[in-house]
């Protein structure tokens, strides 16, 4: 028939999930087959994913999602398995929040000035760039006998087809791709003695990636042949591509975890301003940038939802809305909010160290965080605009954050632009829709989105106006 079924896999820091999605000429039509925790332990060595049972996940998943045309994988960047000279993979991938890359850009930085690395690869400094991650393993007797670096939807990918490669959206991940050229950074590389032997061919979204193997058919219940294809398998670059906008005059916040808030852009911006603001230049679909900046998200209230125990959140979210508004804000872009634990205590000794108001009641927090979060928005969309020379009109909301109002209308207030929120599972159908284009089903990136505007239901916040406060807050951040 016209119509045709892809099975997304979208793997994010706490659950998994694998969506159908039914793609037809004028349709778009998105289910959820299966969903499943994804809880990192903690061993002696450290911070480590439960990769089996995210596999295991994956394949119960592909059983419920039943018979489809194929196959895509995306996840949360940076974090690889390192696999022997038999193809075996050795231990557990190491969690981005595991405490090993403390200390160690200061190593790197000394070898390649950051200002150097930075232009030569285009990314913001975060402690858990794949590259960090290398350096720390440096002396490891894993990495010593690892003959394969697989990033993580790559190796499901492998698991599923035995085809080996490096979709390139995440490999843009790793401080260890030139943004300009989309090829290797060689000499970052050989400086810093990093063997780029380890990663497997590069690919991009809508390559082959293999058929599903016996094995796994028969696990699933599927029939064959079922290609596997290569998406933005970053999950970032999977939400941006399904952002709906509707010409490039446009911000996005992908929101969950993080928030990842920026432009889309045609080119790389790699200048010693950029990177003092810690912009990244991360890749996305048909050679544009992701040109954008890393904040903590809802990290910040899920970790302290889980430090209160059983709490009602939309009750709590109804109470916080209520509150008083930016009455103690905090940096949502700072690593001290990382790593996990403590998060309500850290909040609070942040507010007191900016001399503010200390948030007392679980409302109070949740509202300091969701205003920190909204002002974060604003300062990323505002200085992204500033340093790309690229003015928008609205802002796209899209994510897991789409289902909290008070976020959406909180952010509208701040950049005081109309925030558009939807879809959210917007990292899913950038995945189904890179199946369906690989099959010739839909057009090019703006056709993609026509079909998201048409398909997808969108909710409107108008900015309420007040951007003096807003202004005010984030001076008062400043110290200034
Ligand atoms: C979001 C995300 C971000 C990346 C972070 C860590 O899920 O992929 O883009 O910076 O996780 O990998």
């Amino acid at each position: 028939s016209a119509v045709k079924s892809y099975a997304a896999v979208d793997l994010g820091a706490s659950s998994g999930r694998v969506m159908v999605g039914r793609v037809g000429p004028d349709s778009l039509e998105l289910a959820e087959a299966h969903r499943f925790p994804n809880r990192p332990v903690r061993v002696p060595e450290g911070l480590r994913w439960d990769v089996l049972g995210l596999y295991a996940g994956v394949l119960d998943g592909l059983r419920a999602a039943g018979q489809v045309d194929s196959v895509g994988i995306d996840s949360w960047a940076v974090d690889y398995g390192l696999l022997d000279a038999d193809g075996a993979l050795l231990g557990n991938p190491v969690h981005y929040r595991d405490p090993r890359t403390e200390g160690v850009a200061e190593k790197v930085w000394a070898t390649v000035p950051a200002a150097e690395l930075y232009a030569a690869t285009g990314l913001q400094y975060a402690p858990f760039n794949t590259l960090y991650q290398l350096t720390a393993a440096r002396s490891t007797a894993q990495l010593a006998q690892a003959r394969r670096l697989l990033l993580m939807p790559d190796l499901l990918t492998y698991w599923l087809t035995g085809e080996q490669g490096t979709e390139l959206t995440n490999a843009s991940t790793t401080q260890l791709i030139d943004p300009g050229t989309r090829d290797w950074a060689y000499d970052v590389a050989s400086r810093l003695g990093i063997d780029l032997g380890l990663f497997a061919p590069l690919r991009r979204p809508g390559d082959p990636a293999g058929l599903l193997r016996d094995e796994v058919l028969e696990e699933t219940g599927l029939t064959w042949p079922v290609p596997v294809t290569a998406v933005g398998s970053h999950d970032t670059a999977s939400a941006v591509a399904a952002v709906p906008a509707s010409d490039e005059r446009f911000a996005y916040i992908c929101t969950g975890t993080w928030s990842l808030a920026g432009l889309e852009l045609d080119a790389p911006v790699l200048t010693e301003e950029s990177r003092a603001a810690n912009f990244t230049n991360e890749l996305g679909l048909d050679g544009t940038v992701r040109y954008l900046r890393n904040i903590m998200g809802l990290w910040l209230l899920q970790e302290c939802l889980r430090a209160w125990g059983e709490t009602d959140l939309g009750a709590l979210l109804l109470e916080a809305s209520k509150a008083p508004a930016l009455r103690s804000v905090v940096d949502a872009g700072d690593a001290a909010f990382l790593a996990p634990g403590r998060m309500p205590e850290r909040i609070a000794e942040a507010c007191r160290g900016t001399g503010q108001p200390v948030p007392e009641t679980p409302a109070e927090v949740t509202r300091c965080i969701l205003d920190s979060l909204a002002l974060a928005h604003r300062k990323a969309v505002q200085d992204a605009q500033r340093l790309a020379g690229h003015a928008v009109d609205v802002v796209h909301v899209v994510g897991g954050g789409t289902r909290n109002a008070l976020l959406c209308q909180l952010t509208a207030d701040a950049c005081g632009l109309p925030v558009v929120s939807g879809p959210t599972e917007a990292a899913a159908l950038g995945n189904v829709l890179v199946q369906a284009r690989a099959h010739g089903l839909v057009g090019d990136l703006p056709g993609m989105r026509r079909l998201l505007v048409n398909t997808q239901p969108l909710t409107r916040y108008e900015p309420r106006g007040g951007t003096e406060r807003w202004r005010a807050a984030q001076a008062r951040l400043a110290g200034t």
